[in-house]
């Protein structure tokens, strides 16, 4: 049994571990970068942090005692995911500087192209690349004629001075508040280009004391009760309070965001400018205690009119007023809904997914595609992806994936895809339930795909957990050798 996973990040180190528990470990990762770590590997712009609790923000099969905050900052969880692929053994499997550029299915093995050649022929193949990883940068007249530094929050050069400089930063949402609680204690002056407001939940980032990680790491079964304490939390009360199944923490969550900013902010005028027009979830929360108070610092200043252009010297809004500036930061996010681009993925019949796609990206249970066979993903269409860890929806998908995937390994079996009537189905009953769920209650937000879709996952956390717990195998077409 040859395996290919694409990428190295978070998703894809799940998916090894669980081929390896079910004793597949002829796996290669294919890496465009050189080095792991995905998400956090792109993103080190100052205050670069997980909004998620690092003791929920791990595997579970790599408890780490070592986090030093509450929810910790992007270089620690870099070197978690370089530390947990270093003692998985999965160093030497990954081919960095991969980018994969085809994969094509013939009668059950995938051969695979990358930017360095054809690399042979796998049985299965695992997309694990991601979501949130090609920058969006805005349209936005004369971007090019800046003259001062210009970058993208997820190409942001850790090296760069911002001591003594205008900064402007366009965007407010997770980056761009980081990024703004991040600087304003070292810049000359901090402008915010906001177009729309953002809730926010307030979450101390406290220190987790010395004496708390020796106490992890005499005692693992404590992290591993503090895991599911916090998991419950997470996925009972705050991922199923935005998803709609548990209106009463939900009030509680908009309570407590509108606490937050009435307390926070005193000004009536600065208030308005930052108080949403929409429910609190609709677009992915915030999660801050520190943003109010650095935008409400002398030299900080929140811009809400429209941007007119970017000129040689700084932004110009529609009011005619220039911001000089000598640093931007696009905290515009990402193409979110580019999975699997630009890769050309072709499955059985010749058929692309470009082209199974070309409606919106659709699949069954988010983790396989009708006509391509012995193909995966993880982080597909329609995970799970509010606010919770994304790693507990890595490893249910990715152990579910080897459980499909270990199949192929008795001889008998050539291929595994899933139904197409089933998966439209799925899909119908998705898009049903989607309706009426507060991303859909009149916001814009990157859960949209580009034909008005959201693209999140509208039931509980639990129904997730029950329905991933093992495949059905009355679900999938087995072609036998
Ligand atoms: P987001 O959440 O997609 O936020 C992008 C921000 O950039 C948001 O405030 C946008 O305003 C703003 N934006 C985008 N285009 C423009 C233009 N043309 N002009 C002005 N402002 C613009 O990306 P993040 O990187 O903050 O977070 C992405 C996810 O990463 C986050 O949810 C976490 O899961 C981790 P808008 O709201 O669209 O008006």
């Amino acid at each position: 049994m040859r395996v290919a996973i694409f990428g190295a990040g978070a998703s894809a180190i799940a998916a090894a571990h669980y081929l390896m528990r079910k004793g597949i470990s002829d796996i290669t990762l294919f890496e465009k970068a050189d080095e792991l770590g995905g998400t956090w590997r792109d993103n080190r712009y100052p205050g670069v942090a997980c909004d998620v609790p690092s003791h929920l923000y791990r595997f579970t099969f790599a408890p780490n005692a070592e986090w030093t905050q509450r929810c910790s900052p992007g270089d620690e969880i870099q070197s978690y995911m370089r530390d947990t692929a270093v003692k998985l053994g999965l160093i030497d499997k990954i081919r960095f500087g991969h980018e994969v550029t085809d994969a094509t299915y013939t009668d059950g093995r995938w051969a695979v192209t990358t930017t360095q050649g054809l690399q042979g022929e796998f049985d299965a193949i695992i997309s694990a690349t991601g979501a949130l990883h090609h920058p969006r940068f805005p349209d936005i007249d004369g971007i090019e004629d800046f003259a001062g530094l210009a970058c993208h929050s997820a190409r942001w050069d850790p090296g760069t001075d911002l001591s003594g400089k205008r900064v402007g930063v366009i965007g407010s949402g997770s980056t761009g508040t980081q990024i703004v609680a991040a600087v304003v204690d070292r810049v000359a002056q901090l402008t915010l280009f906001q177009r729309t407001p953002q809730w926010i939940m307030p979450l101390p980032n406290h220190p987790i004391e010395e004496e708390k990680r020796q106490e992890y790491r005499d005692n693992p079964a404590a992290m591993d009760s503090y895991y599911a304490y916090l998991a419950d939390r997470f996925n009972t009360v705050f991922a199923d309070a935005v998803s709609g199944n548990n209106p009463e923490a939900y009030e509680h969550m908009a309570q407590a965001c509108e606490n937050n900013l009435h307390a926070s902010v005193q000004d009536p005028v600065l208030r308005a400018k930052l108080t949403p027009d929409y429910k609190v979830g609709c677009k992915r929360l915030v999660v801050s205690d520190t943003f109010y108070h650095a935008i409400q610092q002398p030299h900080a200043q929140l811009e809400t009119g429209a941007i007119a252009r970017i000129e040689p010297d700084g932004v110009r809004t529609d009011d005619g007023a220039l911001h000089d500036l000598d640093v931007i930061i696009f905290a515009t996010g990402f193409y979110a809904h580019s999975i699997c681009h630009p890769m050309h993925i072709t499955g059985r019949e010749g058929i692309s997914l470009n082209e199974a796609w070309n409606e919106g990206n659709v699949a069954y249970r988010s983790v396989a595609v009708p006509g391509f066979p012995n193909f995966f993903l993880i982080g597909g269409p329609n995970s799970p992806i509010g606010n919770f860890s994304y790693l507990m929806t890595a490893e249910t998908q990715a152990k579910y994936v080897a459980e499909l995937v270990s199949k192929l390994g008795n001889a008998e079996v050539q291929s595994i895809e899933p139904d197409a009537g089933v998966t439209r189905r799925y899909n119908a009953e998705l898009r049903e339930a989607m309706h009426g769920t507060i991303w859909t209650s009149g916001c814009d937000s990157w859960y949209f795909d580009p034909h008005g879709r959201v693209a999140s996952y509208p039931w509980s956390y639990s129904r997730f957990a029950e329905d991933m717990k093992a495949p059905d195998m009355r679900d999938f077409k087995l072609v036998r050798a």
